[in-house]
């Protein structure tokens, strides 16, 4: 049985060092020194020997259980670290390499446009008013004093909707008579951004759908003056404090009397240039007071209550400051075109 003890030991170690992995160790550990492992079968055959026998054939199997559990420990460590080693080896990091840069995206530069005019409104005391896409055509055109078949409806070419009556918004003013209707009797100072849509051919200069940025003020004590000096300010914020305006007189059927505005070309200084057409200035929004029909349909009496209007458009005044030279790129989604802003 000593035989049959010492052979044991000798395989036991063999098989030990040619284990390959943690795994094939835990196996070895099972089947050599476990509960049920070789050595604890032969060490229970111990009655078997002659007593004389027992104490020697004892010692050595305490000593055996002793010398193959140090030799597995070590052969443990020994796999761990290979183990650990191998590891390393395949997942090599270099920190030495110069860190990839972290793509940020950014705003586009219709959204950075809009924002800007947000916040010199907001300064003047202006709040956002939202208003719908999806407009009826009394709201569109008839209530801001546009009936069917007026000459005037040619200046607004509109999408129709299967539903009858039921249009895309050619503008944002439909919004002025929404914003009445919810604030009377109350003064208004709003701005009304949102997307307008319009059934024209598509060029360097007209998209078929484009912001707007539309202004209200109604109030008892409003003139000509304050909307003057309320768009030369906004002008002079958003194109520089020295820029100089003026007011062209103009037709819109909601607004009497109408205005264009425009700001001094800021690449020429109003020396006539490609960009103001050798003109010196740039058109920038149109505007007027609000005619007294339309403070009527909003529910305000005319004869009490003025107000002035405005409409802008915010890619063209992005075009204009950044000399954009093609409104067309906005919404191609070219990252290239984006990338700059
Ligand atoms: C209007 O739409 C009026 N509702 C503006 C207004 C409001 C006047 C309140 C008076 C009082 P107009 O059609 O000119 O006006 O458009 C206003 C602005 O929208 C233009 O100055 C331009 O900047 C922009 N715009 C108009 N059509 C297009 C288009 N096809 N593509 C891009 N921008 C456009």
């Amino acid at each position: 049985m000593l035989e049959q003890l010492e052979s044991l030991y000798q395989q036991a170690l063999t098989n030990l060092q040619a284990a390959p992995d943690t795994a094939a160790l835990e196996d070895w550990y099972r089947d050599t020194l476990g509960r049920k492992g070789q050595v604890q079968l032969l060490s229970r055959q111990v009655g078997q020997l002659e007593p004389a026998q027992r104490p020697a054939f004892g010692q050595r199997i305490n000593s055996v259980k002793n010398e193959l559990e140090a030799a597995y420990q070590q052969r443990a460590a020994a796999l761990k670290m290979a183990e650990l080693e191998a590891r390393l080896a395949a997942e090599q990091l270099d920190v030495t390499l110069p860190g990839r840069q972290q793509f940020h995206g950014r705003l586009h530069p219709a959204s950075q446009t809009l924002r800007q005019i947000y916040r010199i409104w907001g300064d003047m005391g202006f709040q956002i008013y939202r208003s719908r896409d999806v407009e009826t055509d009394e709201y569109n055109f008839e209530l801001l004093n546009i009936p069917q078949h007026h000459p005037a409806r040619d200046m607004w070419d509109t999408f129709h909707t299967t539903a009858p009556g039921i249009i895309l918004r050619t503008h944002t003013s439909p919004g002025q008579i929404h914003a009445m209707k919810e604030y009377f009797p109350e003064p208004i100072r709003v701005i009304l951004p949102g997307m307008c849509y319009r059934y024209e051919q598509i060029t360097a200069r007209s998209e078929i759908q484009f912001h707007q940025v539309e202004g209200l003020a109604v109030g008892k004590n409003i003139n000509m003056t304050h909307l003057k000096g309320t768009l030369t300010d906004f002008a002079r914020r958003m194109f520089g404090a020295e820029r100089k305006v003026r007011f062209r007189a103009n037709y819109f059927p909601f607004t009497e009397p109408s205005a264009e505005m425009d700001v001094e070309c800021f690449l020429c200084e109003g020396s006539g240039c490609h960009l103001c057409k050798q003109t010196g200035w740039l058109e920038i929004l149109g505007c007027g007071m609000v005619h007294p029909t339309v403070l009527r349909n909003g529910g305000y009496d005319p004869a009490v209550y003025a107000g002035f209007a405005f409409g802008m458009g915010p890619e063209r005044i992005a075009m204009l400051k950044y000399g954009i030279e093609d409104i067309r790129y906005f919404w191609s989604n070219d990252l290239r075109f984006l990338e700059q802003f």
